[in-house]
């Protein structure tokens, strides 16, 4: 959860990448603003024993922990050193029971966007959901009320808007997958827009 102080800056910025102290804002669609939350709720459904759904007020009451990490964007800039508040995988995890089966994580975003990852990706203690990003809470163009953080795996796996998880037998490609992303997104092996 931590960056490593010890680190070189160098060390931590994979190939083919450059900083940025700004934070570009990048997606597909328009940014959902949301009036009303009571519309809003979070669901945990399909390889799970019983659905589960999260409405809003419940969701902002969970426990909160901090998170520290480098964010790494396919179209080459990566932002080091960002702080965020979020509510850990394992906070949601507690609350259902996954099925034997479940091997793959959809997340579903607000206006049918989506993006797949494995389910061990998912799980690893760095992901989580984001609520604030150094100290704010998220703006609308960045997510808001919340947004996935996987920072071991290119941002556009980080879901803005996020609204629902789906568990899942065998991988199967989200919007960008689907349209020439990669399966998985290591940004240490530049795996950006071809499958290898
Ligand atoms: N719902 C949704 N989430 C999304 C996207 C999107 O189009 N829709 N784009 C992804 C991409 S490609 C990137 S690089 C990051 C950008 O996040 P940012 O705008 O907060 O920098 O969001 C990711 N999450
Ligand atoms: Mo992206």
């Amino acid at each position: 959860m931590s960056i490593d102080k010890g680190k070189d800056i160098a060390e931590r910025v994979p190939p083919g990448q450059k900083l940025t102290d700004g934070f570009p804002v990048l997606h597909y669609g328009d940014v959902p603003y949301y009036r009303d939350m009571s519309q809003w709720d979070f669901r945990v459904f399909g390889l799970v024993e019983e659905e589960l759904t999260v409405p809003y007020k419940e969701f902002m009451a969970l426990p909160r922990q901090e998170f520290r990490n480098d964010i790494h964007c396919v179209t080459t800039w990566s932002k080091l050193d960002n702080t965020w508040e979020g509510v850990a995988v394992s906070t949601i995890m507690d609350r259902v029971k996954l099925k034997p089966e479940a091997k793959f994580v959809m997340l579903h975003a607000e206006h049918g966007w989506s993006t797949n990852l494995p389910l061990e990706d998912f799980l690893k203690e760095t992901s989580f959901f984001g609520i604030k990003h150094n100290g704010e809470l998220l703006t609308p163009e960045h997510g808001y009320p919340v947004r996935m953080v996987v920072p071991h795996l290119y941002f556009w796996k980080s879901a803005k808007w996020l609204r629902g998880i789906e568990f899942m037998a065998k991988d199967k490609p989200g919007f960008w997958e689907r349209n020439g992303y990669h399966m998985y997104g290591d940004p240490w092996k530049e795996q950006r827009y071809d499958w290898d």
